[in-house]
């Protein structure tokens, strides 16, 4: 054995960052452990994590740069690529952008994904083009990341491990599968079962969750807003059950709401009013005399009828019985109202618990506990893309926020924790009528509108929406319906493959092939790169650096990213190669600009970018740490320490501030891009500017009746994205396992269509056609098939064999919401032998 050494560095092998610590011998790295000393990993990882050695010698990894010598562009045209020098690929992109910013910048797309480096999402802003066609973020969080701002200035969300007694899982696969942390969740979620916290988890398919729950329920796709609704139904009416205190108190539930949907101000301070059923008048909603504020009835104030908006609700909530929601989901109504009475006995509305918490300052974490009596609610529900990223995502998400708050478990020791992205946290600042100001947009300023619009997203028109690539596919195919006056030219990718996780893989094709130009930096081929006219290749996370700070669940600080061995090819790390180019085309003033402000270099201007110099990853890196940390610290003192992580405190953050209840600034802002839009005549749908969730059929119930079964698709423990299927590793172990081996259908459904395991079949949509092999199984839905997304890659890399599942499901308006850039990723197929 040569000489061995032990660099801790941090995972990138999904989106998170676990601790990890490498063993590297005669400058191979033999092994990839956990990191004791990282908080969240605890010296474990997950089967990725460990499997990451694998992604660094992959034989297929981009070695140098790449040229497509072949100009025809097709699935089946071989790019012929040649491997070029870095100066000549230099030269190549930077005169392809620099013509094309000088013409007008707009004709820029840009797909980035790099969760790690936040900034790099940026860098075509810097460009002078806002064009997103990245579906990250839109499939799965469009419309989620957006109400959790508005709720609490959030971002992401799971429940409480530590003290939950009753958890709730709908379509997320937190603690087994996917969504946060999995190595951390893993770890939670078995202590959570040891002590005895019961789950339920409400997914089509038998997932992890769902064959480790208590209980499984089986839901239609599309549907679980009528579950949660069904459940509000019992809470309401039948149970008369939810946390009276907490919604008076922390909430606008008792604001007074007028027969426009707008709250009843007081005609001279302005402020929302509300019903004092002490005194029987109307007060100003923070007016200190309130005896006792109502939920209920319907008052006349400032000559109108006014209903406070928890009877408003109440009024919606009538007509979504257990038995009308029942036969939308395809489960019983006496499950709904079991899980309903289990949810509010568990919730133990009035109860309270003394819990340590951690001390945090504005400026972190302190590493101190104290101790505090909060209200104590073991019992919450916990959802992330398979229940809410739909086409109706604003109202399912609603609903989801609402089942929540109803027994007010918001952020509260055994309930439903909202979390910031990053290092920031939460964004809580007051806002109007002693509300949370809402964030809708936790990393970049909201576009205002404009006509014609600059983005191909049409972001000017969506307020609270996401940068939604689905609306860019949906107006890049029509136009002029939507007032595009350019065309985009060059598309520029980074740590993406936009070509595989857009939706309706024709319309992307569509795209791609009038394009001019296109850039990917990436380090291994994928369905994207096949496209590309240049490949610019990205170190692996085992050569490069990164300040990883994302999503912490619990903690609060840094974890540090460094290469253990020296690059193994002819690669340059993924940001020192847009600096490069930003010089080169001539905007680095302006992108180390933005640098300064996404790092935070601006909060301490001894340490910013100057406007003209490129600078290397260790440089912003050393400059960022001193930022946060002191002056006299910087990267060599992190290498060494690994993570800066402390616990962060999680409980009651918004303080005395309220949430929404009743979502009144959706509707306004509903109400102001409506107006605004008006004169322009666009075809435009407004209905989901909703306060209150509520349901009706989304585009799922009305497809032709022979497209008899829903398909839908699911990330397993060894998937990140379908990314770590080409890990050789990861590849083997799924080739074993008969779940992630192609298209899971139900036992008796297959018996029904003459259909046995391992049958050659197509599945086609109104959409598109695909064809792969049926695993017969038990534990589906019988009207559903599910793929898990390792098998919906289908090209580019040697390891890869699936189907192009995305090429199924259509973009048009039907399928899209139109508020928050969400679509329908569920779409109704059938079946047929081959
Ligand atoms: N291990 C791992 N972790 C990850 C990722 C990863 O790829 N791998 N990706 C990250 C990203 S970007 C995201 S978006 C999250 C996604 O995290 P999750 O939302 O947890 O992941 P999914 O597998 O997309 O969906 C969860 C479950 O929803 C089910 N489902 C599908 N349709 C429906 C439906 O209509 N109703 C219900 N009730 N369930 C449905 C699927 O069967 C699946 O079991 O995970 C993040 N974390
Ligand atoms: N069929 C299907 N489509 C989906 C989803 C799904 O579950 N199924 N999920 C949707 C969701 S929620 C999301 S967020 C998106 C995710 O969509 P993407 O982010 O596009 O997914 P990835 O597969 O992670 O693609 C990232 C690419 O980055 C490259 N890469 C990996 N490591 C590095 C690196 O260190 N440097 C560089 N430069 N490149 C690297 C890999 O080649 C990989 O193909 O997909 C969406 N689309
Ligand atoms: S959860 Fe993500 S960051 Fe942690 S070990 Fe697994 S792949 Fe790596
Ligand atoms: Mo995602």
């Amino acid at each position: 054995m040569g000489k061995e050494r032990w660099v801790k560095s941090t995972c990138a092998m999904c989106l998170y960052g676990c601790g990890i610590r490498v063993r590297v011998e005669d400058e191979t790295v033999t092994k990839i452990e956990g990191d004791p000393d990282c908080p969240v990993s605890k010296g474990k990882l997950c089967p990725k994590g460990n499997s990451g050695i694998m992604r660094l010698y992959d034989p297929n990894r981009i070695k140098s740069p790449l040229k497509r010598t072949n100009p025809k562009k097709g699935f089946d045209e071989d790019p012929k690529w040649v491997e070029i020098s870095w100066e000549e690929a230099f030269d190549i992109v930077t005169e392809k952008l620099k013509k094309i910013r000088e013409e007008d910048p707009r004709q820029l797309l840009y797909a980035p994904g790099d969760f790690q480096r936040f900034y790099t999402w940026a860098w075509h802003i810097a460009f002078g083009s806002y064009n997103m066609l990245s579906i990250n973020g839109a499939s799965c969080g469009a419309a989620h990341h957006g109400l959790l701002g508005i709720l609490c200035g959030g971002f992401a969300d799971v429940n409480d491990f530590k003290y939950g007694n009753y958890w709730i899982q709908v379509g997320a696969g937190d603690g087994f599968d996917s969504h946060n942390t999995l190595t951390e969740c893993a770890r939670l979620m078995a202590d959570a079962r040891m002590r005895g916290m019961k789950l339920v988890t409400v997914d089509p398919y038998l997932s992890t969750s769902a064959a480790k729950s208590d209980e499984w329920i089986p839901i239609r796709p599309g549907t679980d807003r009528a579950f949660i609704m069904g459940m509000i139904y019992v809470l309401l009416f039948e149970l008369r059950t939810y946390d009276r205190d907490f919604l008076k108190r922390h909430t606008n539930a008792t604001y007074l709401i007028g027969p426009d949907g707008n709250y009843v101000r007081d005609k001279v301070t302005g402020k929302p009013l509300v019903w004092d059923s002490g005194t029987n008048k109307a007060k100003a909603y923070d007016d200190p005399s309130i005896k006792n504020s109502a939920l209920g009835g319907s008052y006349k104030v400032e000559g109108v009828v006014a209903k406070p908006a928890f009877q408003v609700f109440a009024d919606i909530v009538k007509t979504h019985t257990p038995e009308a929601m029942s036969e939308i989901i395809s489960v019983p109504a006496e499950t709904i109202r079991r899980i309903a009475r289990e949810y509010a006995a568990a919730s133990q509305i009035g109860s309270k618990i003394t819990v340590e918490v951690p001390i945090s300052t504005p400026a972190g974490a302190t590493g101190a506990m104290s101790k505090v009596e909060l209200p104590y609610r073991p019992a919450a529900v916990c959802y992330y893309r398979g229940a809410q990223s739909h086409k109706d995502a604003v109202l399912d998400n609603l609903a989801f926020i609402m089942i929540n708050l109803l027994v007010g478990n918001l952020n509260l020791p055994g309930g439903h924790i909202v979390l910031g992205a990053d290092w920031r946290g939460l964004l809580i600042s007051p806002g109007e009528d002693g509300l949370v100001k809402p964030e809708p947009h936790y990393f970049r300023p909201t576009l205002e509108f404009k006509y014609p619009p600059d983005t191909v997203q049409l972001e000017e028109f969506m307020p609270i929406g996401w940068y939604s690539a689905a609306v860019a596919l949906e107006a890049l195919s029509n136009p002029e319906k939507y007032g595009l006056e350019y065309e985009p030219k060059a598309l520029v990718t980074v740590h993406n493959n936009p070509m595989w996780g857009l939706p309706c893989t024709r319309k992307a094709v569509d795209i791609f092939k009038k394009l001019d130009f296109i850039l990917s930096i990436d380090i291994l081929p994928n369905e994207t790169t096949w496209w590309a006219d240049i490949i610019l290749p990205d170190h692996t996370y085992l050569e490069s650096y990164a300040l990883v700070d994302f999503n912490n669940i619990w903690f609060q600080g840094h974890s540090l990213r460094q290469p253990v061995i020296k690059p193994l090819y002819n690669t340059r790390d993924e940001v020192d190669i847009l600096s490069e180019i930003a010089m080169r085309v001539g905007f680095l003033d302006k992108w180390n600009d933005l640098i300064n402000v996404i790092t935070a270099l601006s909060l301490k201007p001894q340490y910013m970018l100057k406007p003209d110099r490129v600078y290397a990853m260790e440089e912003i890196l050393d400059r960022q740490i001193r930022v946060f940390y002191g002056d006299s610290y910087g990267l060599e003192w992190l290498k060494e320490k690994g993570n800066t992580l402390k616990p962060k405190n999680v409980y009651q953050p918004y303080g005395n501030l309220r949430v929404p209840f009743y979502f009144e600034y959706i509707k306004r802002v509903g109400d102001e891009i409506r107006e605004k839009m008006a004169p322009y005549n666009i075809e435009w749908d407004y209905s989901s500017y909703q306060p209150l969730p509520f349901w009706r059929p989304g585009p799922l119930e009305r497809e032709p009746e022979e497209y008899d079964m829903y398909a839908i698709n699911f990330r397993g423990n060894m998937m990140n994205f379908g990314d770590t299927i080409t890990v050789s590793w990861v590849k083997e172990i799924c080739d074993r396992n008969p779940v992630y081996g192609g298209i899971l259908m139900n036992k008796g459904t297959a018996k029904a269509k003459g259909i046995s395991d391992g049958d050659l079949v197509s599945m086609e949509s109104r959409e598109g056609k695909v064809t792969g092999r049926v695993r017969v199984i038990e534990g589906i839905h019988p009207e559903v098939v599910a793929i898990c997304t390792s098998r919906t890659r289908w090209h580019g890399h040697p390891l890869i064999e699936g189907m192009a599942f995305n090429s199924l499901i259509p973009i048009s308006p039907e399928y899209l919401d139109l508020a928050s850039g969400s679509f329908e990723p569920a779409v109704r197929v059938k079946v047929e032998k081959i």
